[in-house]
Order: C-alpha cells, then sequence, then structure tokens
C-alpha cells in the first residue's frame, strides 16, 4: 500500500520536489494535503511567472490547531472566483499562473520544517513570483531566508497581523509562530527601518509590542486604524507606509515582502483561525491597503493561519481566497501601464 501510494503519479503530481526523501517514504497521501488547485489554475509550470504553494503545517501554534488544512480550503473557496477577473484591476491570473501544490513537510519537527521550506522556496523563487498558503506563521521565516539569499540584501516587511510576532520565545521554545519577525530582524533578513506592522492587538508585554518601532519601523494598531475605511480616509497612512518601506532609499528601496495573517482581520469577518482576537479590522480595509499599495515592489506574500476546522459557512476561507487573488492581480495589473485606480 505505501508503495502504492508513494508511486503514484496521482499523488505526488502537484508536490514539489525534490522533497527529501525521508519526508516522503510513505507520506505521499497525507490527509491533510490539497488536492484541488487555486483558482482551478494549471499545474505550475516554468512560463508561469506567478505561481501559488501550500505549506500544510500548524505544529508551532500556541492555541488550537488547523492550520495545516488551511490551504486546501483557501483553494476549494477559490473556485467561487469564477473566471478570476477582477473589477478594480481587470486582470486575471488565469494564463499567468500555476498551482505548485503544496510541500510535504514533517509532521512535528519544527527544525526539518524550516529546512524543507527553505529548499522549497529557494526552488521555486528561481522561476516564479510566489505566493504562499499556510500554514501557521512560523513557516514565513524560512521564506525570508530563501528571499533574503536571493536578493542579496534585508527585505522590506509589510506585515499584516493581529499579533506583533516579536516575542523572544515561543513558551520555551527557541521558535515558533509569535517569534518569527524578531528573529528576521535580528538575522538581518529584514530591515527593520522598513517594517509596517498593521493591525497588532493582543495583549503582548510593552517591549514585545513595540520591538519594530524602536527599531525604526512601523506600528498601525487595529486601534488606531478604527474608523478609517475606503481610499480617502486611508490616504495618509498609505502615505507612511509607503515612505517606511522605502527604507529611507526612494531611489533604491528593497524588495517588499508581504505577510498576512488571516487574524489581522476581525474575527466576525473571519473566525476561522487559531488564536483569534476581537476588535479587528474589517476585510475592506485591508483590501483597500492591498489594493492602493499594489505597486509597490513586492517579491512575495504568504496568507497564513486560516484553520478551517474553526470556521463557518467558509467566511475565513473565502477571505484568504479574496486577499491572495487581489495580491496576484495587483502584480499582474501593476506590470501594465499607466494604470490609476
Ligand atoms: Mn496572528
Amino acid at each position: 500500500m505505501a508503495r502504492a501510494l508513494n508511486e503514484s503519479t496521482a499523488c505526488r503530481r502537484h508536490h514539489v520536489g525534490p522533497i527529501p526523501r525521508q519526508f516522503t517514504h510513505g507520506m505521499a497521501g497525507f490527509p491533510f494535503l490539497s488536492d484541488t488547485r487555486f483558482l482551478q489554475l494549471p499545474v505550475a509550470e516554468p512560463r508561469h511567472p506567478y505561481v501559488v504553494a501550500g505549506l500544510p503545517w500548524d505544529g508551532s501554534v500556541t492555541n488550537r490547531p488547523g492550520a495545516r488544512f488551511g490551504p486546501r480550503a483557501i483553494r476549494t473557496a477559490s473556485h467561487m472566483l469564477c473566471d478570476a477577473t477582477h473589477p478594480l484591476f481587470d486582470v486575471s491570473p488565469i494564463g499567468q499562473a500555476g498551482d505548485a501544490g503544496d510541500i510535504v513537510l514533517p509532521h512535528a519537527s519544527h527544525a526539518a520544517m524550516q529546512q524543507a521550506i527553505q529548499a522549497a522556496a529557494i526552488r521555486l523563487l528561481g522561476r516564479h513570483h510566489t505566493v504562499w498558503l499556510g500554514g501557521d506563521h512560523s513557516v514565513t521565516l524560512p521564506i525570508l531566508r530563501a528571499l533574503r539569499q536571493r536578493h542579496a540584501r534585508p527585505l522590506a516587511l509589510l506585515h499584516f497581523d493581529a499579533h506583533c510576532d516579536t516575542w523572544p520565545d515561543h513558551f520555551g521554545e527557541p521558535s515558533g509562530h509569535g517569534t518569527w519577525v524578531r528573529e528576521a530582524v535580528l538575522e538581518g533578513l529584514v530591515d527593520p527601518r522598513a517594517t509596517v506592522q498593521v493591525g497588532i492587538r493582543s495583549a503582548a508585554e510593552r517591549s514585545a509590542r513595540d520591538f519594530v518601532v524602536d527599531r525604526g519601523g512601523q506600528v498601525w494598531t487595529s486601534r488606531a486604524l478604527r474608523g478609517l475605511d475606503g481610499s480617502m480616509a486611508l490616504a495618509p497612512i498609505e502615505a507612511e507606509i509607503r515612505r517606511c518601506l522605502s527604507g529611507g532609499r526612494p531611489g533604491d528601496p528593497p524588495p517588499v515582502y508581504l505577510s498576512l495573517d488571516i487574524d489581522v482581520i476581525d474575527p466576525g469577518f473571519a473566525p476561522g483561525t487559531g488564536t483569534p482576537e476581537p476588535g479587528g479590522l474589517s476585510t475592506s480595509q485591508v483590501l483597500t491597503l492591498l489594493e492602493d499599495l499594489f505597486d509597490l515592489p513586492f517579491v512575495g506574500m504568504d496568507c497564513v493561519e486560516v484553520s478551517p476546522p474553526y470556521d463557518h459557512a467558509e467566511l475565513t476561507a473565502s477571505v484568504a481566497a479574496t486577499l491572495v487573488w487581489t495580491y496576484l492581480c495587483g502584480r499582474i495589473r501593476s506590470k501594465k501601464t499607466p494604470f490609476a485606480p
């Protein structure tokens, strides 16, 4: 049986290789791997400028697990987007994007997970602008390591989250889903002066809450954004975000990575997540920011922490699919000029 699963092209076709042999032996049939594709895109090929890849890992959560099922739920929800032509950007990822499937990851080893993701990211980034579907937020650090290596300079970081993820440890362990921002700064993967956090609101001691601000970056708390919706209201904040992400070098801005924890959205709009925090941003607030900032020099995105067991009516997966689709269409639109949304 194990042999049949391992050698089944139907099972292996959508998985990204090469995969370390110890992770694939007898494991190609993990029940949580995605068996459908984002936007019903074709399997990724070298001709696709953009790809989507799943990271079904939730071994690093603080509270409720389930994010390993996120990639599958986001892909399924994306099918409601039909022909995927974006009403604002008037482009569709279809024809330009493929789905690289899920990266097969170990069940329990955090270090092995990081190594597997970094190796897969280095391979994919050589050919594609990649959007990652999490998975808990610990998947972002190995992606940043790969991007830092590829671009040979610290990245700018645009981070949407209810949580600052700058804690010095993960409840006694050195790394988890709440430590990656701090680790990325201390490793020199991201420039803290070109780091912007949006939607932060969870309980946290001051040293963690202000970690980014203390190093020259920006934090826009959920409270600071209350009542601000639509492009007119958000324009001054968008200008500040742009200024920060340029890293003080408008003529040579650093590449920007977008990391979007779905728990930045209020649990009323997106309940299916492991560590919900009431009082969050509305879906339209986050959409406005993504739409208006579409022309930043992005080099990648992740959407993490969708936990389908806690979702209702596919609300959370639908929000995640829409945000990823909006990002992809914004990237495609940014290659066409002129455009004024
Ligand atoms: Mn979070």
